[in-house]
């Protein structure tokens, strides 16, 4: 296998596995044959060699004295942490053989696989493993905790992941960062905006919490959580109204545009001042902006879409670069994801065909209810990339799933998670350092080869090679389960479906490490969409059939008005989601989890800055440290962070997020959310 591991000194090529829209192209610092330092890699287009602190800080996880070094089962109860070292052929014959009895007893459908993007390398967190599931025969997991409420209204409107070149945004004269919390989540897209506003061009945050992105915004506008779709709508009305938008645009590559004139007449400014808690004044500002400004820009957040109404609102924000015909300007448009660009074949990487008969598919937003309620029952869940017991909705459902005794689990990850501790069986995991695997951006253009440029940790294996070894003890003989690497990534990179990906070759890839897909190949965006019209689908009879509105239409979030603050449990700048919530280091630059509630709202209930409070609804309750200030609304509580679960701690802020199911893709509503608050 190509490596780099066997090189005890020198800088090696490699690229940010982390689940972060950035995807950086990084520079792996070696002596003596460890990792003593990471830079950004001054040679790719995008990232021009600038890092986040976490990933500065990577050497520092990825020789942690808590990461796992071998397989243990447990032998205290479940969630108390008591393991016991045991070798990989226990660890492998153990599962194989409670496995195989399950599959007698219950059926494959018993087991099934909990994972996410821990690890963004596609070999190892949609490859080997696709293959094996299938095989089995297990339940399927619908993986819908991050975008795919968003996804699926985006691809409503524009019929896939495409959107914007970022790298053509440094010519934008205004940016729309609306529930982007880009400082924290985005970077290289806040330095691109940075280039561009020395140029001019002004920038403009709409989030429920003034965070860092709103700090740093020209024009900052706060909004009640979950209206946004009724502020977009508003805009469209202005637009229309004043004849702000691009007739020869509209007639040329929308459907639905005389429909959707009609439409937007009924949200006034006025009423949509009313629902969102912007005022009136700065509805006109904002659309007359926007509809004045070229080349205009919207980098659509994930926030908003964590929303009961989050489909929605992406399928609604995505009309507005199309009645301003922003799509032909360069620096133009907006980016919700750029995934569809750079698509495998993931036919030929995930083998659906290995699958014999369509098994049931069971959502991770409700793994706490389909491991307390599900009938047939779950009997085994294999994690990996993920962990649950921290990340997934409905925390204290979750929790009380995975202490079921009757449940038997497996936790493959690099270090003993809240979710390990729950585990029968724990397996050591490679980091992406130490892989060879392939690696695309759902932001910028690049596809990357990553080749190992470390010797594994301890008796550590990748997610490819633990899938290897459970299909040999399971008795799977297809050539599928003897794939290298090598021969994985060939196979997902020959797509003639998708001219895209012309030239990128296995080879190409080993000479250059990254390349950037050509758009050139299609006709200009936004010429012929996968949608079924091929156009912008302002109106989208899709979506009649499916018993949605047809139009961009404001529906409120659900959650009921018993408690009285809207709670948004956001992502913080130095953690990954989870990862980095077990590190010192991490931990002491964040300082704290907080709460960030309005002064009217604290002084009402006796808050002062600082007081320890209780954070509770009928889900569960945590205990938060309370930021009082301007930065929310009254009304609104802002969270950030998905704090380590460490028994006592009661920082748990997934205990008060709901399971519901998003209006499309089957998205999370983890914030549709009430609460109330008291001093401790
Ligand atoms: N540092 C860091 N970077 C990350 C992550 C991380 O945890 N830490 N996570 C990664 C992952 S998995 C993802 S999906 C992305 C997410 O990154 P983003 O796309 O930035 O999404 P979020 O951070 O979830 O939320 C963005 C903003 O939406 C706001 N928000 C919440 N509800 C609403 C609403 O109803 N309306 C409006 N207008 N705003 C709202 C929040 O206050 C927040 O500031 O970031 C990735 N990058
Ligand atoms: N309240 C609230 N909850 C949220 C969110 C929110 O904004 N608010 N955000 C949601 C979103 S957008 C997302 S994407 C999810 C993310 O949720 P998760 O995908 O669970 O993300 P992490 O917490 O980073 O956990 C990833 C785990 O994978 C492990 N890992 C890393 N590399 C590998 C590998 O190669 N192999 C194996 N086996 N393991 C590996 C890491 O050590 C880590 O423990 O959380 C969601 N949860
Ligand atoms: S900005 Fe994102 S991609 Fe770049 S190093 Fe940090 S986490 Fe990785
Ligand atoms: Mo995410």
């Amino acid at each position: 296998m190509a490596s780099y591991a066997t090189q005890k000194d020198g800088i090696f090529p490699s690229v940010c596995s982390l689940d972060c829209p950035d995807t950086c192209g990084l520079l792996v610092h070696k002596q003596d044959g460890k990792i003593v330092k990471i830079t950004g890699d001054p040679a790719h287009p995008v990232t021009q060699g600038a890092i986040c602190n976490k990933v500065r800080n990577m050497p520092a996880r990825l020789y942690d004295p808590k990461r796992l070094k071998y397989p243990l089962k447990r032998v205290g109860t479940k969630g108390e942490g008591k393991f016991e070292r045991i070798t990989w052929d226990e660890a492998i014959a153990t599962i194989a053989e409670k496995w195989k009895e399950l599959i007698a007893q219950h059926g494959a459908e018993s087991i099934m696989p909990y994972s996410f993007y821990g690890n963004m390398g596609i070999l190892n967190v949609e490859g080997m493993d696709r293959r094996f599931f299938n095989r089995l025969g297990a339940s399927q997991l619908e993986r819908t905790i991050c975008n795919s409420a968003g996804a699926a209204g985006y691809m409503y409107t524009m019929g896939g992941s495409y959107g914007t070149d970022p790298e053509e945004t440094i010519d934008t004269k205004l940016f729309i960062f609306w529930g982007c919390n880009a400082v924290s989540t985005n970077m290289h897209q806040v330095t691109l905006a940075e280039k561009a506003r020395k140029n001019g061009a002004k920038v403009v945050v709409i989030d429920v919490h003034k965070n860092q992105t709103g700090r740093w915004a020209d024009w900052f506008i706060p909004i009640l959580p979950g209206t946004d779709t009724a502020l977009a709508l508003g805009l469209m009305h202005i637009l229309f109204a004043e004849e702000l938008v691009d007739e020869t645009f509209l007639a040329e590559y929308t459907v639905g545009y005389e429909e959707l004139r009609e439409h937007v007449k009924q949200y006034n400014p006025a009423a949509v001042s009313a629902i969102t808690g912007v005022s009136v004044d700065d509805i006109y500002e904002l659309a007359r902006m926007y509809g004045r400004t070229s080349p205009s820009f919207i980098r659509i957040g994930n926030g908003p879409q964590h929303h009961d109404n989050g489909g929605m609102f992406v399928r609604t924000i995505a009309c507005l670069p199309a009645l301003t015909g922003q799509w032909h300007v360069r620096g133009g448009g907006a980016i919700k994801g750029n995934s569809g660009y750079a698509s495998v074949n993931f036919q030929a990487l995930q083998r659906p065909d290995l699958l014999k008969e369509k098994t049931r598919s069971i959502s991770m937003n409700q793994i706490g209810e389909a491991l307390t309620e599900l009938d047939p029952p779950l009997y085994s869940l294999f994690v990996y990339n993920s962990n649950p017991l921290v990340v997934a909705p409905n925390g204290n459902k979750v929790r009380e799933g995975f202490a079921r005794e009757d449940l038997f689990t497996v936790v493959h990850d690099l270090f003993l998670t809240e979710t390990a501790r729950y585990a029968d069986i724990v397996l050591p995991a490679t980091s992406s350092y130490e892989n060879l695997d392939l690696f695309t951006s759902y932001w910028h253009y690049f596809v990357h080869l990553h080749l190992p440029v470390i010797e594994r940790y301890g008796e550590s294996k990748s997610n490819v090679e633990v899938f290897r070894l459970l299909a040999e003890a399971m008795g799977f003989t297809e050539q599928a389960f003897k794939d290298t690497e090598e021969e994985m990534i060939r196979q997902m990179l020959d797509h003639p479906a998708n001219p895209y990906l012309d030239g990128i070759t296995y080879e190409a890839l080993l000479e250059r490490h990254f390349i950037k897909i050509d758009r050139s190949k299609k006709p200009k965006f936004p010429g012929k969409l996968p949608t079924p019209s091929g156009k912008i689908e302002l109106y989208s009879k899709r979506m009649e059939k499916k018993g949605l509105p047809p139009l961009p239409t404001y529906e409120p979030i659900k959650e009921d008005e018993k408690y009285p603050l809207l709670f948004v449990s956001a992502p913080n700048h130095n953690f990954l989601n989870s990862t980095f919530s077990n590190n010192a280091r991490h931990v002491a630059m964040e300082k704290t989890p907080r709460l960030h509630i309005h002064t009217d709202e604290a002084r009402k209930r006796g808050i002062e800055d600082g007081a320890k409070i209780r954070v509770y609804n009928d889900r569960g309750e945590c205990v938060l440290t309370a930021s009082v200030g301007e930065n929310v609304l009254p009304g609104v509580a802002v969270s950030q962070g998905l704090w380590a679960d460490e028994p006592g701690t009661k920082q748990l802020v997934n205990a008060l997020t709901p399971s519901r199911l998003s209006d499309m893709g089957r998205g999370a509503t983890f914030f549709s959310t009430r609460v109330e608050v008291e001093k401790l």
